[in-house]
């Protein structure tokens, strides 16, 4: 299908964009401008090096492992080893939230644990630091689990949090403490801190507890953070159809949740980027197959439902979802009906993450809304194009830099849910086990999916296209709102949420129906756009 809008050819704005760089610099980032086809994807160049001069909406892979996985555990004492910038920047800065069991329940989140590195560290050492931080966490809370985070100069120093972690889990006894070598500039982006947050987690902590704890549905669910409360909304569902969530990785959990998480028989994963490293070792080791879902959308909410009863093939449980699904649905539906008419052809344009600028588009479609562009900060190929190029992916210098786990079947736990002809038979009914299809087949033929765009192919392109509603975080939002273009911070969702499941996509309606069509964007006029008197000079010659 073609874009229906009458917008510019997507290979001259692709030119306009790519006009003003250095030829080097527009050879290589025309390889991640790419104009989408559905029918025959193109290859889009993804997960390289941002180019240096080029402000780019990334993060780094400390953040990726602390900030996005390990995070949102609540009775984990994130210790991070480094400058106190390192931790302080990263300090409830992401609207991941939690429920402790009662007001005495173990909730971590709201510290700030940090080392506080100083000159005399970076010069000789700081592993003594490191040391006595653990103890003093360790005497003042009594954690179950410390995580050791590290920073970029604990890298470039060699501290060896590894055997700081051995030394005193095996000194404290009763507290698991294990290391994360997840320095920012360990990869090209926060992807990487999120492969090395599933590597500790999956070694350290995934498989301790045996404990069968009940439930003839157990599901685990994998890269869903609770932002806004968006876990919160899942669990209910789930909830409501019978669904037994043994763990979640990793809004709302807790570390026992992992340390059990081996118990359940499905994965399903809603973030495939952050967390498919841990579906994939956790089948091999423990034979839990795994299935992408999508809770962000009314009707993907329901579709996602639906496959996981299918999955565990059981009548009454299909039932029971296709109950809940008609009990959920009519007060979408009429909020929908209400909002339609003022939303729909409206334009929306996503550059988030590494999922959410896909799992987005289905909520704009429900609103009759289109989607011309769209690109993730630091998806991977797969992300954009679907698993099946994984074998294609070459794979560089910056990614073998990431530890490869060596997973083998757990000589007592292995126990395939499924064998592998249940597992076929079930993908041939229509069931996409093991499968992501990626962003681009859901995108119309011409719009123009950019990986890792820049600050300055931002502005273009909302100069060229002047969108109804330009998705992406803080950092890009007040610039483009300046522009006269609402800015939604698909990150932390502003201060709304939670979006996901039915009564998310209501929220979700009614907040972009709002947005866009508010008149005070009109009013605007940026700053540069103002009458220019002649320029006073502010500075003084001599
Ligand atoms: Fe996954 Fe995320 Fe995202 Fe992500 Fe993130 Fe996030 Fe995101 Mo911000 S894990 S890739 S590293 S869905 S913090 S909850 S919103 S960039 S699109």
């Amino acid at each position: 299908m073609e874009s229906t809008n009458k917008y510019p050819d997507p290979s001259v704005v692709k030119e306009e964009l790519l006009k003003k760089y250095p030829p080097k610099v527009a050879k290589k980032r025309g390889k991640s401008i790419v104009i989408n086809d559905p029918e025959e994807i193109p290859q889009v160049q993804a997960n390289t090096r941002t180019i240096p001069g080029i402000i780019t909406q990334r993060g780094c892979s400390y953040a990726g492992c602390k900030g996005v996985v390990l995070g949102p555990t609540r009775d984990i004492v994130n210790l991070v080893h480094g400058p106190i910038g390192c931790s302080f920047y990263a300090w409830l800065t992401r609207r991941n939230q939690t429920r402790p069991d009662g007001p005495d329940g173990e909730n971590y989140m709201t510290y700030c644990f940090s080392t506080d590195m100083q000159e005399e560290h970076v010069v000789f050492g700081g592993e003594k630091k490191l040391k006595q931080a653990i103890q003093e966490a360790y005497d003042l809370f009594h954690p179950k689990a410390i995580g050791i985070f590290s920073t970029c100069p604990v890298g470039l120093i060699g501290d060896d949090v590894h055997a700081v972690a051995k030394e005193m889990r095996e000194k404290l006894g009763d507290c698991n403490i294990f290391g994360f070598s997840c320095e920012g500039y360990k990869g090209v982006s926060q992807s990487a801190g999120h492969h090395i947050a599933n590597n500790q987690v999956f070694k350290h902590v995934v498989g301790l507890d045996d404990t069968d704890k009940g439930g003839k549905f157990k599901i685990n669910m994998l890269g869903e953070y609770n932002i806004g409360g968006d876990a919160f909304e899942i669990e209910r569902l789930l909830e409501k159809c019978g669904i037994t969530l043994v763990a979640s990785f990793s809004g709302n959990s807790t570390i026992n949740q992992f340390e059990n998480s081996h118990t359940a028989d499905l994965n399903v994963i809603m973030c495939h980027r952050s967390i498919n490293y841990m579906a994939e070792m956790m089948e091999t080791k423990y034979g839990i197959p795994w299935m992408k879902v999508n809770f962000i959308g009314a009707e993907s909410s329901a579709k996602s439902l639906r496959r996981i009863a299918r999955y565990f093939e059981d009548d009454a449980l299909m039932a029971r979802v296709e109950e809940v699904i008609a009990e959920e649905m009519p007060a979408v539906d009429a909020v929908i009906s209400e909002i339609y008419p003022r939303t729909k052809g409206k334009l929306a344009m996503l550059f988030v993450g590494g999922s959410r600028a896909h799992h987005y588009q289905e909520l704009f479609g429900e609103l009759g809304m289109e989607t011309l562009s769209a690109g993730y900060e630091f998806g991977h190929r797969d992300d954009y194009e679907g698993r099946k190029v994984i074998p294609n992916i070459k794979v560089d210098a910056d990614t073998k830099n990431i530890e490869e786990l060596k997973v083998t079947p757990d000589p007592d736990k292995y126990k395939p849910r499924r064998t592998e002809e249940e597992l076929a038979k079930l993908k041939a009914e229509g069931l996409d086990i093991r499968e992501y299809e990626g962003m681009m087949p859901d995108m119309k033929r011409g719009t123009l999916v950019i990986d890792d765009i820049s600050h300055y192919e931002s502005e273009k392109l909302i100069e060229l296209y002047k969108p109804d509603i330009f998705c992406a975080g803080i950092k890009e939002k007040y610039v483009v709102q300046k522009m006269g273009v609402p800015l939604k911070q698909l990150h932390s969702y502003d201060y709304g949420g939670p979006y996901a499941g039915f009564t998310g996509a209501i929220n979700f309606y009614k907040d972009i129906d709002r947005m866009v069509n508010s008149r005070v964007w009109k009013l605007i006029q940026a700053p540069w756009e103002e009458v220019q008197t002649e320029l006073e000079a502010t500075y003084v010659t001599q």
